[in-house]
């Protein structure tokens, strides 16, 4: 069960963040509104929402997933790949440091960023992407191994983040997109194979029983419920324009 969450309100600057998809600028007052929708839905499972300001300086910066990782144990501060996504670590430090005084760090040369990373009880999956390398997830695993967890390298070649094609929903059921589905790591897990046509909502959430959809992807919404969860959609259309996807926009914990 997950108790707090931490999310960050998106910044005019967004419009400048970092994207590979060709879906145009991100409105702002559409985001703002959408972003407060999401804290709604997080609160609607059960979750305490720290809410943090907007940063100007990094456009990025209501993706708060990238720059931690929340284990049931403690917490690990990362360093994204994105040279223009590090600053964002500092600025949340000490909001991490208040749930958990002393947390860990990845150094360089080692880069995490945790939308690479899945939980799936005390294990962890850290993909391999550009954004994450080999010393990085090293460093995580000798830091989990620290806190009694345990962690593995998944490789991975097409996708954003490892989380951008894969959430675990709990009870064994793992929703796949593209490479996961058919990657070797996974094939204890029910799979859930989500189309390309709505890949997007290949990064779904699980939270105290529900599970969070982006908004209009019926398909894997009907296959989410179908597994007998209730879901709550949220609208993330701005957000997709920055590769942004649900579990991006918080830390749960
Ligand atoms: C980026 O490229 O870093 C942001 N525009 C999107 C980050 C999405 N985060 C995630 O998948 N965990």
């Amino acid at each position: 069960m997950f108790n707090h969450a931490i999310v960050r309100k998106p910044c005019k600057a967004m419009v400048k963040g970092l994207t590979a998809a060709k879906l145009g600028t991100p409105d702002y007052a559409l985001a703002q509104q959408q972003h407060q929708d999401y804290v709604v839905a997080l609160r609607e499972c059960g979750l305490q929402v720290t809410e943090l300001e907007a940063l100007e300086d990094y456009p990025d910066s209501c993706f708060v997933e990238d720059v931690a990782l929340i284990t049931p144990k403690g917490a690990i501060l990362t360093h994204p790949g994105a040279p223009s996504r590090r600053g964002e670590v500092d600025c949340i430090e000490s909001t991490i440091k208040q749930f958990f005084p002393y947390p860990d760090y990845i150094d360089a040369p080692g880069h995490v960023e945790a939308g690479d990373i899945m939980m799936v009880g005390g294990h962890f999956y850290i993909g391999l992407s550009a954004r994450t390398n080999r010393q990085g997830a090293a460093q995580m695993i000798s830091l989990l191994r620290k806190q009694g967890l345990s962690g593995s390298m998944v490789t991975m070649s097409e996708l954003l983040h490892l989380k951008t094609g894969l959430s675990y929903l709990e009870n064994n059921n793992l929703l796949t997109f593209g490479e996961m589905h058919c990657h070797p790591d996974f094939s204890d897990y029910h799979r859930i194979e989500i189309s390309a046509a709505e890949s997007y909502a290949a990064n779904s959430v699980w939270i105290n029983g529900t599970v969070l959809v982006p908004k209009g992807f019926p398909i894997a919404l009907a296959a989410i419920q179908a597994l007998g969860y209730k879901t709550r959609e949220v609208a993330m259309s701005e957000f997709q324009k920055l590769d942004g996807g649900l579990s991006c926009l918080s830390l749960r914990f």
